[in-house]
């Protein structure tokens, strides 16, 4: 996805500033296990938003079986947790423009660090600026490597196969084979197991939503390529 031998994949969800999209993160988590990387959610900004949002998102990624945490850099919450996943590993920060990952890392590495760009919101579109133009690779202090990226705002997964889909969402894969019909991908179909669970709360039922929403773009890609070959 975005650099070579990638430990573990750091997907920020800002809980404000700009409005949190679970979506996006779970496009970033699902993109990250297909290829086999260890993933982390790590809310941050968590100072801007009420205590409710940020339960909710952790409820969220807790129910759905990722491991999340949650960070604040400017009051230095969560940073120690962090800290520990990313020694003496190769990590990548993937978020959405503006969520704070260049402000986490630089919090990370200290007064002694490298420079690193951070820049403010648009105030008016509420989004990220893309300050961070390109990745960065940068040592971790006492073992290990982080990379800066700049903010994803959509995400392309050559390769990855609508079906193959749920295998990819934790929550989501041990329903596999457990519907009425053995194909099925969990969206339409009679019998769905998946379904069953989200109405009855074991699955978060934005959870299925947001699958259901990345298998259709996956399929929109796949017939956009098909079209763009003939
Ligand atoms: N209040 C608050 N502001 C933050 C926090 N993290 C980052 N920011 C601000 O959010 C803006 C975007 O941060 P930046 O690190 O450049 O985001 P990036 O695009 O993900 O690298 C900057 O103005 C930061 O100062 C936080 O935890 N709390
Ligand atoms: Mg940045
Ligand atoms: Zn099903």
């Amino acid at each position: 996805m975005v650099a070579a031998n990638v430990d573990l994949v750091v997907a920020l969800l800002p809980a404000a500033e700009p409005e949190p999209s679970p979506r996006l993160t779970d496009r970033v988590l699902a993109s990250a296990a297909a290829q086999d990387v260890e993933t982390l959610v790590a809310i941050s900004k968590t100072d801007l938003a009420p205590a409710a949002v940020v339960e909710d998102l952790e409820g969220y990624y807790a129910k759905a079986g990722v491991p999340v945490v949650r960070v604040c850099a400017p009051r230095e919450d969560g940073l120690p947790a962090l800290a520990a996943r990313l020694h003496g590993r190769t990590s990548v920060f993937v978020g959405p423009s503006g969520a704070g990952k260049s402000t986490l890392l630089k919090a990370l590495l200290g007064p002694l660090g490298p420079e690193i760009a951070t820049g403010a919101v648009n105030a008016k579109t509420g989004r990220g600026r893309h300050t961070t133009t390109s990745c960065r690779l940068v040592p971790f202090p006492g073992g290990g490597w982080v990379v800066d990226t700049p903010g994803v705002r959509t995400l392309v997964l050559p390769g990855m196969r609508p079906a193959d889909l749920p295998m990819f969402f934790p929550d989501l894969a041990p329903f596999n084979g457990r519907c009425r019909f053995q194909d099925c991908t969990h969206r339409v179909e009679p019998g769905c197991a998946a379904a069953a669970a989200a109405s009855g709360g074991e699955v978060d039922p934005r959870r299925l939503d947001s699958y259901r929403a990345m298998f259709q773009t996956m399929l929109e890609e796949e017939e956009r390529r098909r079209r763009s070959r003939r």
